[in-house]
């Protein structure tokens, strides 16, 4: 009986770690905060259809702004101030590295990996086909 309850138990949980992980699987969250690594993850992975989510747990103002824009290149992304307690959210990216850093701050730093999502995989392979047929 004992036994039987703490199976049951142990399946309960499981079924909340995984309903959790299907949930949270869709968005990345990144932590803003004044003490390294200064985004955390310092390096995050994402598909390409994946948000991605900055959250400013610190007590001061940040920025998630792409190198890019500093160097005068393609501005991939610039959050702006993102205040303390509020969150920068970018609902998608083309595949593909993006180092960034604190446009206050510029010590802070940290990479966005984007890997291409699954369907542009998908869609890719079907592009190729249709394109050998016409060779
Ligand atoms: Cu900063």
């Amino acid at each position: 009986m004992g036994v039987a309850r703490v199976v049951g138990w142990f399946l309960g949980i499981l079924l909340v770690i995984a309903s959790g992980v299907s949930n949270g699987a869709s968005w990345i969250f990144i932590t803003v905060q004044t003490h390294a690594p200064f985004y955390s993850p310092a390096k995050a992975t994402a598909f390409a259809d994946q948000p991605i989510q900055w959250q400013n747990r610190s007590r001061m103002i940040h920025t998630v702004t792409a190198d890019g824009c500093r160097r005068g290149g393609y501005c991939v992304f610039d959050s702006g101030p993102i205040r303390p307690g509020a969150h920068y959210t970018i609902s998608a990216l083309p595949s593909g590295v993006y180092p960034y850093h604190c446009s206050i701050h510029p010590f802070m730093q940290g990479v966005l990996v984007v890997k291409p999502a699954r369907l542009d995989a998908v869609a890719s392979l079907g592009f190729r086909s249709a394109g050998q047929e016409g060779l």
